[in-house]
This record gives structure tokens, C-alpha cells and sequence, in this order.
């Protein structure tokens, strides 16, 4: 019986220094110290022992038994540091790693001026109003003072819905509801999408935007009018920009103008970008006519006031000497990414 016990207890510490995982080391457990196991075996072959032997041999199995658990707890204790450690460097982040590049949006280039052009105005006390693009006939224009069959609906041929519907072929409609709307003073711009049918080519597409601004109280002046589009001119053109105002008709301002700003590229001298005129026009404008204030229900007598109208594409192809503005409407990445 001491034999076997010795034999088990070698048989036994060799096979334990094999153990790579947790599993195997179950399994010798199961091997030597289970129900069936090789030592409890010989403990239950115990009682065939004489008297004086069994105390004796029952002592070696004791220490055998002691001697095997303790080595299976200190090789568990090793096998789960051992997993811990690989755990823990599987799970280990790298945080000096570069994070994933999420691809930072940006304003459209439409957008930029026209925000640049919102500061502008909204620094001089103007407030924004906006207001359907599918209007009404009367406010598209004979609040305007264009009447039906007036060849100014020609110059802007427009979409028409039926003979009272047009998809807005200038923002101007949104002033007319805003001054019926409104007494006087009114110190409103406004931006937005308009409507012409014209053919798509470089300069021209039947969807483009504009600024449309307007002022009205009492005792306005062509002074206040010029003065607001200098500030206007020099904020976004830069401090040296002139402006020059051309005599020129629209139905609903009187006197009006075509305003024109020094070169931005060449200042004034000539040179491509202005085809060697050192002016480029960037806007319209005149003192509202009193047929219009009538209309709006605002006392001609009283009250007067100035408008202008910006092309918003005309004016960014300058700021950004773009000369197709279809690059606008294309959403080419190689094109918006650059602003
Ligand atoms: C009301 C009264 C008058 C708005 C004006 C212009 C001159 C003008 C063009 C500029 C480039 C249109 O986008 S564009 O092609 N506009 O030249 N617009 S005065 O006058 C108004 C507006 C509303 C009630």
C-alpha cells in the first residue's frame, strides 16, 4: 500500500507541472482525488489493513491527499493570474492610437456669403423676413406696380402655376406682405430662393438666390440709401471698395439704379476679372415707389423709403472668382471642399 502511495503521489506531482489550463488541471483532480479517483481507491482499500498498520498508512494518504490539493490550489491560483493577464492585455486600448477621422462637414460657399451678408445688415438693425416661394400673382406683381400684360413680366419670364400662381420670381413679395403686415419704420432683408425661366448656362440657372433689402419711415433719402450700400460694398469687398450708381428702370423704385462695385481684383485699374472696366454691377436699387407704399396700404405722403436686391450666386462667383455657377448646384466634393 505505501508503494502505491508513493507511486501515485510521483505519478501525480509529474502530471500536475504539465498542466496548461484550468481544464486539465480539473481533470487530474477528477483523476486522483474524485469519487473514482486513483488515491481515493486506495483510501477506500484502508479497511483491509491490520490494526496497527492502517493509522500509519491512513497518515502517508492524509499528506498525499494535503500535498496534491495544495499544488492543484497554487496551480489554479497561477492558471487564473495567467488568464487574467491575457485578459487584460487583450483589453488593454491604446489610447495614444489616432481616434477614427470623422469627416468634418462645412457651409457651401452660397452659404458663407450669404450669412457674411446676413452680419452685414443684421450689424445695421435690420431684421430677416422670409416668405413662400410659390406666390401669389398680385404679390410676384401688380403690388409692384407691374400690371397684368406689362412687358416687365416679360423681361422675367416666370413659372407660372395658373393666372393667379407663380413660383416668386424675385424675394420683393416678401416686403409687400411684411409692409401690409407692418407700420413703418420697417428695416427688413430678404434672403431666398427665387424662380426665372431662363436657360441654365454659366451665369444663368431658373433656380438662383437673393437679397433683397428694404427700408421704410420718414424722410428716408438717396443719401441713406447710398450710404448703407457703401457699408454694404466695403464689409464684403473690402475697406478701398467704391460703389457707382447707373440710372437705370425698374417698375417698382423711383429713382432707381444699377450699382456697380470698384473691382475687388484689380481695384479699379481694369483687368479680366472686370473685362477691363474696373467696375463689376453687383445689385439694383432705388427709392420705393409710392404706388407701392400705396398698394401696401403705407401713405406715400408720410411715409418713404429705399430697396435694393442682390443676386446672392453673382455675388459669391466675385468673392470666390468662380465663373460657371453651376459648380453651385453640382455637389462635386473636388469643388465644395474647397471653402
Ligand atoms: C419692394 C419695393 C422695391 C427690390 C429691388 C432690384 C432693384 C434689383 C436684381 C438684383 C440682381 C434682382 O437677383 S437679381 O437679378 N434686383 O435690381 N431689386 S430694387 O426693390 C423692391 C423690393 C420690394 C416692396
Amino acid at each position: 500500500m505505501r508503494e502505491q502511495l508513493q507511486r501515485i503521489a510521483g505519478e501525480a506531482m509529474a502530471m500536475i507541472n504539465e498542466v496548461q489550463d484550468m481544464k486539465a488541471l480539473e481533470e487530474l483532480r477528477v483523476l486522483f482525488l474524485g469519487k473514482k479517483g486513483k488515491l481515493t481507491g486506495i483510501l477506500k482499500g484502508m479497511g483491509a489493513l491490520s490494526a496497527e498498520e492502517r493509522p500509519v498508512v491512513g497518515q502517508i494518504a492524509n499528506d498525499v491527499r494535503n500535498k496534491l490539493e495544495d499544488e492543484i490550489s497554487r496551480i489554479k491560483g497561477k492558471l487564473a493570474r495567467k488568464i487574467r493577464e491575457e485578459k487584460m492585455k487583450r483589453e488593454t486600448l491604446d489610447v495614444s492610437i489616432p481616434g477614427t477621422v470623422i469627416p468634418r462637414g462645412r457651409k457651401h460657399p452660397l452659404t458663407l456669403v450669404l450669412d457674411e451678408m446676413k452680419e452685414v445688415f443684421l450689424g445695421m438693425g435690420y431684421d430677416i423676413a422670409e416668405g413662400p416661394e410659390v406666390e401669389l400673382d398680385y404679390y410676384n406683381f401688380e403690388a409692384l406696380n407691374i400690371p397684368k400684360n406689362h412687358p416687365a413680366r416679360d423681361e422675367q419670364d416666370s413659372f407660372y402655376i395658373n393666372d393667379k400662381v407663380v413660383l416668386r420670381s424675385q424675394t420683393s413679395p416678401v416686403q409687400v406682405r411684411v409692409m401690409e403686415q407692418k407700420k413703418p419704420p420697417i428695416k427688413i432683408i430678404c434672403p431666398g430662393r427665387v424662380y426665372r425661366s431662363d436657360a441654365v448656362d454659366a451665369t444663368h440657372s431658373p433656380v438662383f438666390n437673393q437679397i433683397e433689402g428694404l427700408v421704410v419711415d420718414k424722410g428716408i433719402t438717396m443719401g441713406d440709401l447710398i450710404g448703407t450700400l457703401q457699408i454694404f460694398a466695403k464689409s464684403l469687398f473690402g475697406e478701398n471698395t467704391k460703389i457707382r450708381l447707373r440710372p437705370h428702370h425698374f417698375q417698382f423704385t423711383e429713382p432707381s439704379a444699377e450699382v456697380d462695385v470698384s473691382c475687388w481684383a484689380c481695384g479699379g485699374k481694369g483687368c479680366r476679372v472686370c473685362k477691363n472696366e474696373g467696375w463689376i454691377e453687383i445689385l439694383g436699387a432705388g427709392m420705393v415707389h409710392p404706388k407701392v407704399l400705396e398698394n401696401c396700404g403705407i401713405d406715400p405722403k408720410i411715409y418713404n423709403g429705399f430697396a435694393f436686391g442682390i443676386g446672392l450666386e453673382r455675388t459669391a462667383m466675385g468673392r470666390f472668382n468662380i465663373d460657371d455657377l453651376r459648380l453651385f448646384y453640382e455637389n462635386d466634393m473636388r469643388f465644395l471642399k474647397q471653402f
